[in-house]
């Protein structure tokens, strides 16, 4: 039994899509991070970086409890675990890891702050816009570009497209014209169809507005005073 720390964002989508697709059993503990349960000494315990996604795996190596915290590593152990949507061959297999790792280190970070900047900074600031927004093209187009020649990021549907999907959906929070990428929109509709992307973009969504935390939520997500709690 996989248990699922999880709450509604990009980062937390990937893993229920990828349990959805390799029909795993699994069971959710929602971490309300507006309320900064991500804070909390037990939670702190599976992933001391105080962030959702975060799974615990009660038949993990030997038989035994393991939990496993950012989200490129836990897509990494499920496609092991299940043999799944990475390929056996090793230069395959290495494209679906540097795709992975492309989310991770990439598109995550940079659309996030650009989403952050756009939506929820106190002061419209130019110059961060400015450059997280560059960014954000500059990836578009990568993808982009890559997704001209093959149907999916890494050749066939694996965990990297799992990893990235759930932020280009959002194209909207980093203010990006999904028109001006036509391979990428071709791959999103692609993407998006699947049952198991349906579902696990929809665990829990009803939860979470994109765009409108509270004060409260504020003070959790953003006040670098938090740090101070770890
Ligand atoms: N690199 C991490 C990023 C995870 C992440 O940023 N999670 C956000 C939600 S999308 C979070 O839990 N934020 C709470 C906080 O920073 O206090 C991963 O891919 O798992």
């Amino acid at each position: 039994m996989i248990k699922l720390y999880y709450w509604p964002t990009p980062n937390g989508h990937k893993i229920p899509i990828m349990l959805e697709e390799c029909s795993l059993e699994y069971e959710v503990f929602p971490v309300n991070m507006l309320k900064g349960e991500q804070f909390e000494d037990d939670f702190l315990k599976i992933n001391p970086n105080n962030k959702i996604p975060a799974i615990v795996d009660t038949d993990g190596p030997n038989g035994e409890n393991i939990s496993i915290f950012e989200s490129g590593a836990i897509l990494l152990y499920l496609a092991e675990k299940t043999k799944k949507f990475i390929p056996k061959s090793p230069s395959k297999r290495l494209d679906v890891i540097q795709w992975l790792f492309f989310q991770v280190a990439n598109v995550g970070p940079m659309f996030g702050q650009c989403g952050h900047f756009l939506q929820y900074a106190p002061k419209k600031v130019e110059y961060g816009i400015n450059r997280y927004q560059t960014e954000t093209k500059r990836l578009y187009r990568v993808m982009d570009k890559k997704l001209g020649d093959t149907q999916f990021l890494a050749g066939d549907y694996s965990i990297a497209d799992m990893a990235t999907y759930p932020w280009v959906k959002i194209n909207y929070f980093h203010e990006i014209d999904i028109d001006d990428y036509p391979n990428v929109k071709r791959w999103r509709e692609d993407v998006g169809l699947r049952p198991a992307v349906i579902k696990g973009c929809g665990l829990l969504e009803d939860i979470m507005k994109l765009g409108d935390p509270d004060d409260e939520a504020f003070k959790n997500l953003f006040d670098r005073q938090k740090e101070d709690r770890r």
